[in-house]
């Protein structure tokens, strides 16, 4: 194939001078780390839609990006050069997987069955690209939130007919999901909540959104598509009340619907900033549920309170998420991390699209090290289970089966002086253990 995007494969360079971007420190696909290969532990996906349509806009200005396809003016054409520019980006980043939503690949005709058309003649071509490359679908989703339809919601909208151009949009989404062997189908709830409770009749959404999720499951059951379903959490952006705000939100929703036995989580970075959480407390809640699915991989700006999709640069986040991940032994079933991020407005050019994903690359590959070289310590859980001892015998142990009543728990505290009870807390040096972490990134990869 034709050199598309005038850039050579990145290459791995380790601790070369890599000051122009191109090459990777850490990110080392074929070597061990606690036991796996690091592409098997990380499984990074490209989304198509902020690499290849996403024009770098923000609220006050136009795009600024350059892209090697922008000579196309024929929609169609447009479309099927993207996918051949997509295919050789991967190949040249080295990714094993990507992403998309239906509307990321064709434009939209005049009614579903002219867009449906339009989309399946691109599928083609993504199929035949696929086949030849080897290149695995992580996801894919429905955009059910860009069109004007949906101002009010999709499965969601109070208007039937809009709830069901969903439902069809869906349908064919999942006969692509099955047709390119999609390891997961994703939804995020896009403009699935509400602005105002006067005009809202939110237990009556809710339902409508369940009985859309029961149903992608029967049609899933019916044409034999294999992929795990993952609803993906954010609380705000854009409607002010997601039905999804967070992980706890959206297992306690999947709970209530019984959904949660065919439903985990996507989990992103900025969408946790974005709840008050961190990355990992995220992670942590639906592993605590058995439901981690996959992960977005990207960031926030401390500064700035919304969805900026910057491109994962913070090593303790990357060590905290790798932590959580060696813990749990893989990012879930079917999962890998997928870059839902942009470079910024003044990354325009299309070698920036190359080195904004070696940054995030490498962020994780670096994260990954440093936490297994923790769990290899052990220091860390050797601190918890201690923290958490007393629980293993005596009136602990009876507390941990749900076997002490509250009379005996009275009895074993009505005389106790409250001295004696800090005394029977350990302290923990929160302080020294953060800085645990830090000087754990500062080592292992001045050892890496
Ligand atoms: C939006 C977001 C989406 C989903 C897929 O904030 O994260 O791109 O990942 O619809
Ligand atoms: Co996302």
């Amino acid at each position: 194939m034709a050199d598309l995007w005038n850039i050579d494969p990145i290459p791995f360079v380790g601790k070369q001078d890599v000051k122009e971007g191109l090459g990777f420190r850490y990110f080392q696909p074929d070597k061990i780390v606690s036991g796996k290969p690091m592409a098997d532990w990380l499984r990074f996906a490209v989304a198509y839609w902020h690499t290849f349509n996403q024009r770098l806009v923000d609220p006050f200005g136009a795009g600024t990006a350059q892209r090697p396809y922008d000579t196309f003016t024929d929609p169609m054409d447009l479309a099927l050069a993207k996918v051949d520019h997509a295919f050789e980006f991967y190949r040249k980043l080295g990714v094993k997987f990507f992403c998309f939503h239906d509307r990321d690949l064709a434009p939209e005709g005049d009614t579903l069955r002219e867009t449906n058309r339009n989309l399946d003649r691109v599928v083609d071509h993504v199929a035949e690209l696929q086949a030849e490359s080897g290149m695995t679908l992580l996801w894919n989703t429905s955009d059910l939130f860009t069109n004007p339809r949906f101002e009010a919601g999709a499965a969601t909208s109070p208007f039937a007919k809009v709830h069901a151009y969903a439902g069809g949009q869906l349908k064919h989404s999942l006969e692509i999901a099955k047709r390119l062997g999609a390891q997961n189908y994703v939804f995020w709830g896009g403009r699935e909540g509400y602005e105002n409770l006067w005009n809202t009749d939110l237990k009556r959404e809710q339902d409508h959104i369940a009985t859309f999720f029961h149903k992608a499951v029967d049609y899933a059951h019916e044409i034999g598509l294999d992929a795990q379903f993952l609803i993906e959490p954010k609380p705000k952006e854009p409607t002010t009340h997601q039905y999804d705000f967070d992980a706890a939100t959206a297992i306690a929703f999947l709970k209530t619907y019984g959904l949660d036995g065919d439903f985990r989580l996507n989990l992103e970075g900025n969408h946790a900033n974005l709840a008050g959480h961190t990355y990992q407390h995220e992670i942590r809640v639906a592993r605590a549920a058995g439901m981690l699915g996959s992960l977005d991989a990207n960031q926030g700006d401390k500064l700035l309170g919304w969805d900026l999709d910057e491109f994962p640069s913070d090593l303790y986040e990357t060590t905290a998420v790798m932590w959580e991940v060696l813990d749990e032994g893989s990012i879930g079933p079917r999962g890998g991390l997928n870059f839902d991020a942009k470079p910024r407005r003044t990354s325009f050019t299309a070698e920036d699209l190359f080195r904004s994903h070696v940054v995030g690359m490498d962020a994780f590959a670096a994260g990954l090290l440093v936490a297994a070289k923790m769990h290899e310590d052990h220091y860390i859980e050797d601190l918890v289970v201690e923290r958490y001892g007393s629980y293993d015998s005596g009136l602990g142990a009876r507390i941990d089966a749900g076997t002490a009543s509250l009379a005996e728990l009275e009895a074993e505290s009505l005389d106790v002086p409250q001295a004696n009870l800090l005394a029977a807390t350990r302290p923990d040096h929160l302080e020294s253990l953060k800085a645990t972490v830090s000087n754990y990134i500062v080592e292992a990869l001045a050892q890496a």
